[in-house]
C-alpha cells in the first residue's frame, strides 16, 4: 500500500472534476508521454444532486456519496472502466478518491444518476444497501449536537458528523464488507489505488480492516504479480488538534498539509526554504509525506485553508511546484483545476450540468474554462526532472534568501531566482560537462567544470528556473 504502481514514476496529477472521457484521452496525448505516474479523480459514484444550491450542483456534492455505483457527471461506469483500461495501456494509473467515511448529509432527498434513492435524515441508501443500523450510534458522539466540533477529543472527530454527513460505522463486519466490497470492484477493473477521505476521521483500525480485505492488483491490466493496492489517507494536521498523521502509518501515505503552507511562506521568502521540512513539527516522515502545493480545498477557501499558492498567481505558483518536485521530500501531487470566483461552484459544464468538454488549444494550453496546470511548461518538464533523480539525495544546498540551488545526486541540478535573475557560480553535483536547461528548452546551458562548478545563469522573469538532469534533455 505504499507504492504507486506505476514503475517507479514519481507525480500524480489531480484532474479535479475532469470527465472520464476526457481523461483517457489526457493519459494518451499528455500525461504518458510527459512521465505522470497516475492521475486522481473526483469522487467516482453516486452522489447527492443539488439542482436548487446556490450555485447548482457544486463541486461538494460529489463529496456526499448515496452509492457505490460509478455514475457521476464525470460519466458512467462504462465510460470510466474504458478510462481506467486506456490509461493503464499507456502505463498511466487512475487513483480513486474515495469517500468512505460517510454517506450523504442530513436533509439530503432524492434519487442520483443511476436511479439510485437517498434519504439522508432516515439513514437510508438502498443502493449499497446502507440503513440506519450502520451508522454510528449516536450515544458514541460525544458533542452536544452530533457534528464534529471538537478537534481535541478523537472520538468526536471520529464519531461525530462531519458537517452534518452521516457517518458510517466503521467497526461493523458489514461497513468493512460493504466498502471493501467497493473498493474490490474498483481494483477488478484496473484502479491502482485511493485517496482516502476524511480519514481523520475514520479510526486507523476500522480503515486497516477494510484494506485488509482489497485483493491484489490484476496481472492482466499490467500490475506485477502481488502488487498491493495504493493508499494516501487524507489526514489534516497541523498541529492543531489531537488526530496525527502518525497514527496512519500503517495503512499508507498520508497528506502532509503543513508542507502546503510551509512552502507558500518560503515562495514568498526564499530565505524559509531551507527549514522547508521541520520533522520537529511534526511533518510526516519523508517515505509517508503525500505532498502538493494546493489541493481542491484550500485552493478555495475550504478545509482550513491556510498560507497557500495557487493557480491564480501563476509566476509563484511555478516556482512552487518546481521546488516541490525538485526537492526529495514525499510522493507528489499536482493540481489540475477549473477557474473559479464562486468557491462553491462546480466545473465548466454543459446545460444538465455534466461536466464540460476540456479543450486543448494548438500550444497546448487548456481552454473551456479550464486552467489545466499540470500542463504549464515548467510543472510538466518537472516532472520529468523528478522522475529522472528519483532516489537521490538532495546536496549542496545553496540559499541567499534571493536564489537557491541544489543537487540531486549526481544526476540533476536546479536552481531558481525568485526576482528573476541571477548570475552565480555555484557547486551542482555534476559530472564535468555540459548540461542545458530543461525549462527553456535547452535555449541556455552550464558548462560543469572538474571541480562539479558551474557559472549558472537565469534570466526569465516569468519562469525563473534552471534545471538540468542527466539523460532528460528532450522527453
Ligand atoms: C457541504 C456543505 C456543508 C453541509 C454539508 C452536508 O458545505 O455546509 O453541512 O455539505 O450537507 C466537501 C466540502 C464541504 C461539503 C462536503 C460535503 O468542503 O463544504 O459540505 O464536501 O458535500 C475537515 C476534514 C477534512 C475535509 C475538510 C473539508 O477534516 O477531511 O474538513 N476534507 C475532505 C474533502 C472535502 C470534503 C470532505 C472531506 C467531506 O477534501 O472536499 O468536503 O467529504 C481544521 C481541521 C481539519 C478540518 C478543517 C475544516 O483545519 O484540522 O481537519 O478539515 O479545519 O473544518
Ligand atoms: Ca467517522
Amino acid at each position: 500500500q505504499y507504492d504507486p504502481n506505476c514503475n517507479g514514476k514519481t507525480v500524480i496529477v489531480h484532474l479535479f472534476e475532469w470527465k472520464w472521457s476526457d481523461i483517457a484521452a489526457e493519459c494518451e496525448r499528455f500525461l504518458g508521454p510527459a512521465g505522470y505516474c497516475g492521475f486522481q479523480v473526483s469522487p467516482p459514484t453516486e452522489h447527492v444532486i443539488l439542482p436548487d444550491n446556490n450555485p447548482p450542483q457544486p463541486w461538494w456534492q460529489r463529496y456526499q456519496p448515496v452509492s457505490y455505483i460509478l455514475h457521476s457527471r464525470s460519466g458512467n461506469p462504462d465510460e470510466f472502466a474504458e478510462m481506467v483500461r486506456r490509461c493503464n495501456a499507456v502505463g498511466v494509473r487512475t487513483y480513486v478518491d474515495a469517500v468512505i467515511n460517510h454517506m450523504s448529509g442530513l436533509g439530503r432527498l432524492g434519487v442520483s444518476y443511476a436511479g439510485s434513492p437517498y434519504d439522508g435524515d432516515a439513514l437510508d441508501f438502498p443502493g449499497v444497501p446502507y440503513s440506519a443500523e450502520h451508522f454510528t450510534p449516536k450515544d458514541m458522539c460525544p458533542s452536544y449536537d452530533g457534528n464534529v466540533n471538537n478537534y481535541g477529543d478523537p472520538n468526536n472527530v471520529r464519531n461525530c458528523y462531519l458537517v452534518g454527513l452521516t457517518d458510517l460505522y466503521g467497526a461493523l463486519d458489514y461497513v468493512r464488507e460493504a466498502v471493501a466490497g467497493y473498493l474490490n470492484s474498483l481494483v477488478a477493473i484496473g484502479v491502482a489505488g485511493i485517496r482516502i477521505d476524511a480519514a481523520k476521521h475514520m479510526w486507523p483500525l476500522d480503515i486497516a480492516a477494510i484494506t485488509s480485505r482489497v485483493n491484489t492488483l490484476p496481472t492482466e491490466h499490467g500490475f506485477p504479480p502481488n502488487s498491493k493496492f495504493f493508499v494516501y489517507s487524507e489526514v489534516i494536521d497541523r498541529n492543531d488538534g489531537a488526530v496525527r498523521v502518525d497514527e496512519y502509518y500503517d495503512v499508507g501515505l498520508v497528506t502532509e498539509f503543513r508542507y502546503c503552507m510551509k512552502l507558500a511562506w518560503g515562495i514568498n521568502d526564499y530565505g524559509q526554504l531551507g527549514g522547508l521540512i521541520d520533522y520537529g513539527w511534526g511533518m510526516a516522515r519523508d517515505d509517508r509525506a503525500f505532498v502538493f502545493v494546493d489541493n481542491h480545498d484550500n485552493q478555495r477557501g475550504h478545509g482550513g485553508a491556510g498560507d497557500v499558492i495557487t493557480h491564480k498567481t501563476p509566476r509563484e505558483y511555478k516556482q512552487a511546484v518546481s521546488y516541490m518536485l525538485a526537492h526529495p521530500y514525499g510522493f507528489t501531487q499536482v493540481m489540475s483545476s477549473y477557474y473559479f470566483d464562486n468557491s462553491d461552484v462546480g466545473p465548466p459544464h454543459n446545460e444538465d450540468y455534466s461536466a464540460a468538454d476540456v479543450i486543448i488549444k494548438p500550444d497546448g494550453s487548456c481552454d473551456g474554462g479550464w486552467v489545466c496546470e499540470h500542463r504549464w511548461n515548467p510543472i510538466a518538464k518537472m516532472v520529468r526532472f523528478r522522475n529522472a533523480v528519483a532516489g537521490t539525495a538532495m546536496e549542496n544546498y545553496w540559499n541567499n534568501g534571493g536564489a537557491v540551488s541544489f543537487s540531486r545526486g549526481n544526476k540533476g541540478f536546479f536552481a531558481m531566482a525568485k526576482g528573476g535573475s541571477m548570475t552565480e557560480t555555484l557547486v551542482t553535483g555534476l559530472p564535468a560537462g555540459t548540461y542545458c536547461n530543461i525549462i527553456d528548452d535547452c535555449a541556455t546551458s552550464i558548462t560543469v567544470g572538474s571541480d562539479g562548478k558551474a557559472l549558472v545563469q537565469i534570466n526569465n522573469y516569468e519562469e525563473p528556473i534552471f534545471a538540468a538532469c542527466v539523460g532528460c534533455e528532450t522527453g
